[in-house]
């Protein structure tokens, strides 16, 4: 055991180093002098599929910075193999903490005993594993998801009594199937809108929080029911939003009054919009969780107990608040 950490610290700048040369091959933002530091964090990014998830990645890497905290960062390119596989590095590598965003809820039970046999502390952050044994890690930290379905729902109700809507059909374009946000965003939704009978959703189709599906998948819902079948587009994140109204825009509707238009995250770009009256209202979600991670980090290589579950403070912003003086978003 102590030869493998003396080895371990031995390696550990040749090791940082590599890890800033695969990142800066990724374009990623690695510092070039990686701090010598005591404490290391190998850190599994699941992907950079939006505005949310390099802000996300960029908040993990100054927080390490700031911390002194050397990080090895793995970004999984979507695939979940690559996660696994990646956390099985830090595994032999033996970091002091794994922090990881899981692609979707299930499949980790291996991996998760691997590192709990191994006596590494898991974070889970932003996402969520299927609820079950909880000693698998120990502790998450990332947004209340179901909140923010409730949030969506609850501006929808506020809309339609200002609009006097006696009935309305929603289309919903979700997330990333098997992922906590996709679930969560889905629940809270249908939940606080479940027992009203102006809402209808009449179709829900997976645009996997790119912006690329969620173009397609207006594009296919346009077609089908046409602009005046559908009141209302729910869009699981900022990303797809845009691809959306890029899709409602070139075919003559306008997204905002002819459909109301409800996404998530609150991302610059589509704060924007929601500014230039494109989108009717925006629930935040808050991808600056590196600073929250590091403390986290810092109690358990200082053996303190941390709490089980952490959740940041969002709100939502709409067509209804004054944004005059909401400050940039800085993703
Ligand atoms: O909303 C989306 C990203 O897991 C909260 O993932 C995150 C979501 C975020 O791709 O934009």
């Amino acid at each position: 055991m102590k030869t493998l950490r003396t080895l371990r610290r031995a390696a550990l700048p040749l090791l940082l180093a590599l890890c800033a040369v695969a990142l800066s091959a990724c374009g990623g933002d690695a510092p070039s002098n990686a701090p010598r530091s005591e404490v290391v964090v190998g850190f599994s990014q699941l992907g950079s599929e939006s505005g949310w998830r390099i802000g996300n990645t960029a908040s993990m890497e100054k927080a390490a910075r700031e911390w002194g905290f050397g990080l090895m960062l793995d970004n999984a390119n979507q695939r979940q193999d690559k996660q696994i596989a990646a956390i099985r590095s830090f595994i032999s590598y033996r970091v002091d903490v794994i922090v990881f965003s899981p692609i979707v809820e299930t499949g980790w039970d291996n991996v998760l005993t691997e590192a709990k046999d191994a006596g590494i502390p898991v974070i889970l952050m932003d996402r969520m594993i299927e609820s079950g044994d909880d000693d698998r890690y120990t502790a998450y930290i990332g947004a209340d998801f179901l909140a923010e379905g409730r949030r969506a729902g609850k501006f929808l109700k506020q809309k339609a009594d200002a609009m006097g809507a006696k009935h309305m059909n929603i289309v919903e374009i979700t997330g990333t199937e098997d992922s906590t946000p996709m679930r969560d965003r889905q629940s809270g939704f249908m939940w606080t809108i479940k027992d009203d009978d102006r809402f209808t959703v009449i179709e829900s189709v997976s645009g996997d929080f790119l912006r690329s599906k969620g173009e397609e998948c207006m594009r296919y819902l346009l077609e089908k029911y046409g602009p005046e079948g559908i009141d209302v587009v729910y869009s699981h994140n900022d990303e797809m939003t845009l691809g959306a109204l890029k899709v409602l825009e070139e075919a003559g509707v306008k997204p905002a009054r002819d459909i109301v238009i409800i996404s998530v995250d609150a991302q610059q770009e589509a704060v924007d919009a929601l500014r230039e009256g494109r989108i009717n209202c925006i629930v935040e979600c808050t991808p600056n969780l590196g600073d929250a991670v590091m403390e986290m980090v810092d109690a358990l290589s200082k053996g303190k107990q941390i709490p089980k579950r952490n959740h940041p403070v969002e709100t939502a912003f709409t067509e209804f608040d004054d944004l005059s003086d909401l400050a940039p978003r800085g993703y």
